[in-house]
């Protein structure tokens, strides 16, 4: 893989901050966008743009071609059955969203389980949680090893034949675990359960195929994915989508409106209310051509590389003074390293690194549950990409030393660079 090419499609990575080259190392919150990304945006508004499956005219009718040829191919990146199975929505969050509701309506009840794992993002616990109060469901989270893996012998246990739903990210956001999908999946099938996966943090590294997955909606984001913001996929069975209820109605998503009745059309459309990011599709869709023409394999093995040279770096500097979170072995993980650097808080180390042009989150990284889990308030998260060099990670654990250094020496009444004042905790 020539990073180094990769790199030039990258505008943005030419920028400095502080005198310093930007390092981005935050993929994980969002991944950078490449030209023909952004170009392709701009073809929409300044060749196509016109609403999609209204107009009988040219311009809708190419507008509304360029939105359907996107959810061709984002079935071909998932391996869905049909195009039909792909739902346009903003992002992983509401596509969750729309799943809870959806199935509140009619598929949950009092009493009915749901499970879900104490390594996930809100967004797939706050939906959830919602459902207490109505219908009533009963919420349980399977825990994880002191390795950051999910522990199987707790979902065993909390599987009952109550389980209408288990709801597990594919890749945590947190500690890079990949979960065994499929197991849980065929676990859960048994008992009747319907399994939702939300793909957010793997649909950038890895192939999201979800006849191999065995789940029954998948969810995930395009702007993780090399694509615009705004928009992300929920993906179902056909036959489930054919039985769920819309979770929001207007515009577009009805077959005929009457006084007193309403009837929705067939799925995708029946999801997809009021109008679309057209144009955030047609960027999807050259989002995962680039992804899939880099290859995963090239992929996988850059970011493994990165996260090796991350480790050795981090083992020699400061030994077990920093604590990199989330399984040991690196082939049951992805590179997204949440650490922890004795005696300096993560929004010390974020803003202090951001002196050096290097961008890295810091904070609860949205998953509370799991921060309380593991016992620490907050880490600081470095998620490289496929544009990211071994030099910038050398430069993020140069930089690490610096702050390390300058926080041994602090005293109580010593202050950062006054450019860069020290973050308040969170
Ligand atoms: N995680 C992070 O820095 P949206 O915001 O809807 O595109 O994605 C939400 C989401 C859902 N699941 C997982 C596993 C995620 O990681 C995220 C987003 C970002 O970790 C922003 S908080």
């Amino acid at each position: 893989m020539d990073v180094r090419a990769i790199r030039r499609d990258f505008p943005i990575l030419e920028r400095t901050f502080h005198g310093k080259p930007l390092v981005y190392l935050d993929s994980a919150a969002t991944s950078q966008k490449p030209r023909s990304v952004i170009e392709a945006e701009q073809d929409f508004y300044t060749r196509l743009n016109a609403n999609v499956h209204r107009g009988v005219y040219a311009l809708s009718e190419e507008a509304t071609d360029a939105y359907e040829s996107a959810r061709t191919r984002v079935a071909r990146f998932l391996h869905a059955s049909a195009p039909e199975e792909v739902v346009f929505v903003r992002g992983t969050t509401e596509a969750i969203n729309d799943i809870s509701l959806s199935l509140s309506r009619g598929f949950l009840s009092r009493g009915d389980r749901v499970i879900t794992t104490v390594m996930e993002h809100h967004s797939n616990i706050v939906p959830w949680h919602q459902l207490r109060e109505h219908p009533g469901i009963d919420l349980q989270f399977v825990d994880i090893d002191e390795d950051g893996r999910l522990k199987m012998d707790d979902y065993d246990r909390l599987l009952t034949r109550s389980t209408k739903v288990v709801t597990l990210t594919h890749v945590s956001n947190v500690l890079g675990t990949v979960n065994p999908i499929r197991e849980i999946a065929d676990r859960a099938h048994d008992v009747g359960a319907l399994v939702v996966v939300d793909a957010a943090q793997s649909a950038p590294h890895r192939p999201v195929d979800v006849q191999a997955l065995g789940a029954d909606l998948v969810a995930f984001s395009g702007h993780k994915t090399l694509g615009p913001t705004g928009i992300g996929v929920l993906w179902g069975r056909a036959e489930l989508l054919a039985k769920l209820p819309p979770a929001q109605g207007g515009g577009e998503m009805i077959r005929e409106v009457h006084q007193t009745s309403v009837g929705y059309r067939e799925p995708p459309g029946r999801f997809e209310a009021g109008t679309p990011n057209i144009a955030g599709a047609h960027g999807l869709a050259r989002a995962l051509d680039y992804l899939e023409g880099v290859g995963w394999d090239e992929l996988r093995s850059h970011e493994r590389s990165l996260a090796r040279r991350a480790r050795e770096r981090a083992e020699a500097a400061f030994g077990p003074r920093l604590k990199i979170f989330g399984p040991a072995d690196d082939s049951a993980r992805e590179a997204v390293l949440s650490f922890q650097l004795d005696g300096v808080h993560p929004h010390d180390v974020a803003s202090l690194l951001d002196a050096e042009g290097i961008a890295v989150r810091s904070g609860h990284h949205c998953a509370q549950p799991l921060m309380e889990r593991l016992g620490v308030p907050a880490l600081t998260r470095a998620s490289p990409y496929l544009y990211n060099t071994v030099e910038e990670v050398d430069a993020l654990f140069d930089g690490l030393i610096k702050v390390d250094r300058f926080f041994s020496k602090a005293t109580p009444s010593s202050a950062p660079p006054a450019d860069h004042p020290r973050a308040s905790p969170v």
